[in-house]
């Protein structure tokens, strides 16, 4: 099973859109194995945007991310990246399908409510700089059958 990095973002912290995205997850079967709120440090936003860095928007993108809390995730689940970036959606809000999370629930600007790891070498060093091995939960749920067989 893939893992992959979720965070609501402060505008969908701000705007009370935590639960109703937690429950796609949810809803699709895939399984939250770790989840905290927090207030991200310049130091974590700096490294988490570090492929950003010297690009116009870098210094905007990292004072969003620390302007207000986040709720960050680990979502576990079959081909879970992919999936989950399909549910999230394009990156320009108004562009990004209806269905998805943006397409959704956003639609201007860059303030686009939510990150989810892009690849499984992304996912993997994403999950390490967000959560230690500790704050992953392995369990099973009596319904994983029902979703995975
Ligand atoms: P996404 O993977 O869809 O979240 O988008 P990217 O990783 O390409 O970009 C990360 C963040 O950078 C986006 F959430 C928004 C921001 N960004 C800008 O502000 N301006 C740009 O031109 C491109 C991205």
């Amino acid at each position: 099973m893939q893992k992959t990095l979720v965070i609501v973002k402060p505008d969908g912290v701000q705007r009370a859109l935590v639960g109703k995205i937690l429950a796609r997850f949810e809803e699709r079967g895939m399984k939250i194995v770790a989840l905290k709120m927090m207030q991200v440090s310049r130091d974590l936003a700096e490294q988490h945007y570090a492929v950003h860095q010297g690009k116009f928007f870098y210094a905007g993108l990292v004072s969003y991310i620390v302007s207000s809390p986040v709720v960050a995730m680990v979502i576990e689940g079959h081909e879970a990246i992919g999936a989950v970036r399909a549910m999230v959606g394009a990156t320009r809000p108004w562009e990004a399908a209806a269905g998805t999370i943006r397409g959704d629930y956003a639609l201007m600007g860059l303030r686009n409510l939510i990150h989810a790891s892009d690849a499984p070498d992304t996912a993997e060093k994403e999950i390490a700089l967000w959560f230690t091995p500790a704050e992953l939960c392995a369990y099973t749920r009596e319904m994983d059958r029902w979703v995975n067989e």
